[in-house]
């Protein structure tokens, strides 16, 4: 069967914040796909441009005048050279002239109609065969820092991440468990919560890192007894957001503390020690990759995770391996453009033993794609909220890919758990 791209038609559409967001539908002889484009809140510096200058209508416009006529005659099926044209009809270093999230786009939606064309799932077409593991749900809880509004944690995300669950089933239903019971906890603590949620779905309430803490650990625990297997919980700090190049500290507002990095250091230990957190993402800001290397060392047992330091880029990654920055990066597709690139950067972590986390943004939409990512590439984790409509969109569609694999479903291992 032949997959030869006829045509490109690309709309403006909505995502989860109501923000304008493009999709794109890629025809070929054979087959269709369609992709739609997320957006961060607390991006990274190095993430690629989201659109030109002019915003979606300009990234609509491109697609129509140059991109869809240069693409229309090549083969779906060699994904490589689509995103090597969309590099080089962009021509620089970070999608500026064509958009990271119109790359994004297309990229994905190509992969889908390549699949399509060969009447394959897109996991099935990407992963091949022996494609057959699911990833564990990393589901976000609480909401603080840029993620929340006005009085809320200043550490941006507590999650749930039930990694003894033995299948991808049960192990969305422990999240979603958690998730009630820590909204249930909240009515009881907090007399001003009125049941406020993120962008991502997670409870927002006028609490403080500390509390947030203790309620996920027994929400956890609590759940574990019920389900009858371990439950446990990680935070993403983005510390980015916290730090202040100024004053060189982290500022902790609704705590009113201010730690230099000594400081951020000692109570993510103190933290460790307390609670035990199986995963920490973005301890440190984005260019500090020494404190992440000394936090993997001294943190045993836990997943060190970096997202705003490496932004999925296979540089800023081997930059890190060789300090031994983090032992797992998460992968977020739009940060660096195509599919391809985050597979270069997906393969360099695996070949360096970091744990590849495939994940969402705080924006997005309905699309369910990274759920066929983490399978295909092998993600050990999957990064998405539990509740709202973008996120469900992901974790239903895992479990269907966990259906449909019947008894060759199987869970992954999380190396340093
Ligand atoms: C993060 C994400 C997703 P954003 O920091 O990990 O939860 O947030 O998409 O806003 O960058
Ligand atoms: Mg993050």
């Amino acid at each position: 069967m032949s997959s030869i791209i006829e045509d490109l038609i690309a709309r403006k559409i909505f995502n989860s914040r109501g923000e304008e967001t493009i999709e794109v539908d890629v025809i070929t002889t054979n087959g269709f796909g369609r992709a739609s484009a997320p957006a961060g809140k607390s991006r990274g510096k190095t993430e690629v441009v989201y659109y030109p200058q002019g915003g979606v209508d300009a990234a609509l416009k491109k697609i129509d005048d140059l991109i869809a006529p240069e693409l229309a005659g090549l083969n779906a099926d060699f994904q490589e050279e689509i995103d090597n044209t969309l590099h080089e009809i962009d021509g620089t270093n970070n999608f500026k002239a064509i958009g990271g999230n119109t790359a994004f786009a297309i990229s994905l939606a190509n992969a889908e109609a390549a699949a399509n064309s060969h009447g394959l799932l897109l996991f099935q077409f990407l992963g091949g065969n022996t494609a057959t593991t699911l990833p564990y749900p990393l589901g976000n809880c609480i909401s603080g820092g840029q993620h929340a509004h006005g009085k809320a944690p200043d550490i941006q995300e507590f999650l749930a991440l039930p990694h003894g669950a033995e299948t991808f089933l049960e192990a969305a239903a422990a999240n979603a468990l958690i998730h009630k019971k820590i909204g249930d906890a909240l009515k009881k603590k907090s007399t001003t919560f009125s049941g406020g949620k993120s962008d991502e779905g997670a409870w927002i309430a006028n609490i403080s890192d500390t509390d947030a803490f203790e309620t996920i650990a027994k929400a956890c625990e609590e759940a574990g007894n019920e389900m009858d297997f371990e439950c446990t919980f990680g935070i993403d700090v983005a510390a980015s957001s916290l730090w202040k190049e100024k004053e060189q500290k982290y500022i902790y507002e609704r705590e009113g503390k201010k730690r230099d990095t000594a400081q951020q250091l000692e109570y993510l230990l103190d933290i460790t020690e307390k609670y035990h957190p199986a995963y920490i993402e973005d301890p440190f800001h984005e260019e500090d990759y020494e404190s992440f290397a000394e936090l993997t060392k001294k943190a045993k047992n836990t997943v060190i995770c970096g997202d705003d330091i490496f932004t999925t880029n296979n540089e800023r990654l081997n930059h890190g391996i060789k300090q031994k920055a983090a032992n797992a990066i998460i992968i977020k597709v739009n940060q660096i453009g195509t599919l391809t690139d985050a597979a270069e950067t997906i393969e360099t972590a695996q070949k360096n033993s970091y744990t590849p986390i495939i994940s969402h943004r705080s924006g997005d939409t309905c699309d369910w794609h990274i759920a066929h990512l983490a399978v295909a590439y092998r993600c050990p984790i999957i990064k998405t909220g539990i509740v709202e409509g973008a996120r469900v969109a992901k974790i239903n569609e895992l479990i269907r890919i966990e259906h449909f694999l019947g008894n060759r479903a199987e869970m992954a291992q999380i190396k340093t758990l």
